[in-house]
């Protein structure tokens, strides 16, 4: 079945010519390096290549010749912004402390069977109390950003209304502290704690509710922070809450068609609102942040949105490559198109049912405001996939702590060039990378070296670099994370951090080997590398070791068709392959739904997080 879809794609691909149009011809092609995306080197899973030595070594943090790969040190120096970060309800805990209104999440990890071992968030790294610690592991660690998200339901304990003075003084004194340490605060006003209070009017799907309420709790935190605060995200992946949330259920509100998981909601319907409402919200918070206070307090603003490369087991094979395009834009488009380009991609909405469909149109104001609405993009990633290995993509390289997480740094560098291209070269933060250690459980020795999540940030890092050296306008990278914390639906099984912390002690925290990694990093770039300065009179190209150049040539780039990749503005997709692709999405749409047998329930295709397929786990 599968093969299948492919071969109808290949054959639409055939026989669609782009409508005729003298300015096509200059369209051709679009070119960008699509990189090996698995490990670059053959190095083992902990080792790490090394430039200087021509070899593979072990990330020794303490070696008297620290290993700098050449590119991090051209790229991140300067006004290049190191950070870490995290997420209040990943962190805080404190969830029933002055104040505090119930969230979503409260709600949804206390249910049983939802979190892994009954975890929940209510004391999480305890980061409500043990906020001074944290700051000074920055300041320890010389990062020089932070990365932080705001509890609505702290602030704001019904959603709207009545300002809790405690909660606000709470991230008062976390930024001003952070200041006084030199540390340049990002603010995430959404990372999925969602105030209960609005859970029960609809939440996400109370499009007129939400926006008000989201649009004025943003009105709340610009002006208690912004004198202070400069960099603003309105959500964190709304792609993972609609598809986590609304589609499999797995997170809260834990929503989905499947009255054995979910007592309530729909998983093709939902998905497209909820996403869509958010949008909106997030629309309406930047309009507001732009006329009400950017005036008085400047600032930038953005959304943060996470994506896994997507590419075919066979390089060669075009057809493979326009799902994986699809699937990117499913993922990510979805919520950046609007952002760019002020609607969504035309195959997302033609694969689900069109003007006729469940996603719901943008009104001209909204688009309006949608358009140009991010001044930065927010990214954040971790892995990337084969499309539609059986059953349902696999993933590419050595595997994490998580199932979902596989070692691609040349995926990032991919991913960043694919942004760069249909977005006009935007500046980019990656605002969250890094991994779970496989063997780092609950009772984790925080003593024992994580040799394994070092390299996988140097060479992420490094690929991330080489990216910037391309030309991708790349402006920062914070860790994801500071700390180990409440991984969602996987509780406190699964680590994250650079510094452990002991969730059945006191929750002490004590840096991992990684963080000193990084530390060290920090503080030799510029100064390591023997060739440092060697190359900044020349081009980019000259500047990338050789060992990293893209592919020779005999086996790339991979060169994408206009119709398929979408360097440019929305409207000369439009103009050019938006119908064929449009026609190759519906096909592949109503294959993949009629495979999935009670298809009106379900969205027409699948986020392959999981190397399991929907029908599995469900
Ligand atoms: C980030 O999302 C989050 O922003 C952050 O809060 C989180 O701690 C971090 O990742 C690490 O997970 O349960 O197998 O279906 C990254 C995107 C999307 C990755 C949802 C995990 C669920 C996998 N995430 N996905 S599965």
């Amino acid at each position: 079945m599968l093969r299948l879809v492919a071969l109808l794609g290949a054959a639409a691909a055939a026989r669609g010519q782009p409508p005729g149009d003298d300015t096509q011809a200059q369209d051709a092609a679009v070119v960008y390096p699509v990189a090996p995306t698995s490990t670059l080197k053959s190095c083992k899973n902990d080792e790490v290549f090394c430039y200087n030595k021509n070899a593979c070594v072990l990330p020794d943090p303490h070696a008297a010749d620290f290993c700098v790969p050449e590119a991090i040190d051209l790229v991140g120096v300067g006004s290049f912004r190191w950070g870490a970060s995290t997420a209040a309800y990943q962190v805080e805990g404190g969830a029933y402390e002055d104040g505090k209104g119930l969230s979503n999440w409260d709600v949804f990890a206390a249910v049983p069977g939802r979190v892994a071992n009954g975890d929940t968030g209510d004391v999480a790294a305890d980061s409500y109390h043990r906020w001074h610690e944290d700051v000074e592991l920055l300041a320890d660690l010389g990062v020089k950003h932070y990365r932080f998200s705001v509890s609505w339901s702290r602030v704001l304990p019904k959603g709207e209304g009545e300002v809790n003075a405690k909660g606000l003084k709470y991230y008062n004194n976390l930024v001003d502290a952070l200041i006084k340490r030199g540390i340049t605060p990002t603010v995430c006003l959404f990372h999925w704690d969602l105030p209960q209070a609005l859970e029960e009017q609809g939440g996400w799907l109370n499009k007129e509710m939400i926006t008000r309420a989201f649009t004025n709790y943003a009105r709340v935190m610009y002006e208690a922070l912004g004198d202070r605060v400069k960099t603003w995200i309105t959500l964190n992946e709304p792609g993972t809450v609609v598809y986590m949330g609304y589609n499999m259920g797995l997170m809260a509100p834990g929503r989905c068609a499947d009255r054995r998981r979910c007592a309530k909601g729909d998983s093709f319907r939902e998905p497209l609102v909820a996403g869509h409402n958010m949008l909106v919200a997030h629309a309406h918070a930047v309009d507001a942040f732009r006329r009400e206070f950017k005036p008085r307090f400047g600032g930038t603003i953005g959304m943060v949105n996470c994506v896994k490369w997507a590419e075919p087991q066979d390089r060669a094979d075009a057809s493979q490559w326009k799902l994986a395009q699809f699937l990117m834009e499913a993922e990510i488009g979805f919520f950046t198109d609007p952002l760019y380009f002020g609607d969504y991609p035309l195959s997302l909405r033609d694969t689900v049912g069109g003007a006729e469909g469940p996603l719901p149109q943008f009104t001209p104001t909204e688009k309006r405001l949608l358009a140009g609405s991010q001044d930065f993009f927010g990214l954040n990633f971790y892995t990337s996939h084969y499309v539609w290995d059986p059953p349902q993509g696999g993933g590419i390289g050595p595997q994490g702590g998580s199932s979902w997480l596989f070692v691609t740094p040349g995926g990032l560098r991919n991913q960043l060039h694919w942004i760069t291209a249909r977005y006009g070269a935007p500046p980019i933060y990656i605002t969250e990378n890094g991994c779970d250690q496989p063997d780092e459980d609950r009772a984790a020795d925080p003593s024992k070296p994580d040799h394994f999540r070092i390299a996988y940030m140097h060479e992420y890092i490094e690929q991330a670099a080489v990216a910037a050296l391309e030309g991708v306008n790349l402006q920062g990278y914070y860790v994801w994370s500071l700390l180990d914390n409440f991984e969602w639906a996987d509780g406190y099984s699964k680590r994250f951090g650079i510094v452990h912390v002991d969730f059945d002690g006191n929750q002490d925290r004590t840096p991992k080997t990684s963080y000193y990694w990084l530390k060290r990093l920090l503080s030799t770039l510029g100064k390591a590398s023997p060739n440092h300065g060697k190359y900044k009179e020349g081009s980019a190209a000259a500047a990338l070791p050789a060992a990293l150049a893209p592919l020779p040539a005999a086996a790339g780039p991979v060169p994408m068709a206009a119709d398929v990749n979408v360097p440019s503005p929305w409207a000369r997709l439009a103009a050019t392959g938006g119908m064929m692709l449009a026609l190759a999405s519906v096909a592949l749409g109503l294959l993949v739904w009629r495979r999935r047998r009670r298809g009106s329930e379900r969205l027409p295709f699948a986020f392959p997080w999981r190397k399991r397929g929907y029908d599995e786990i469900m």
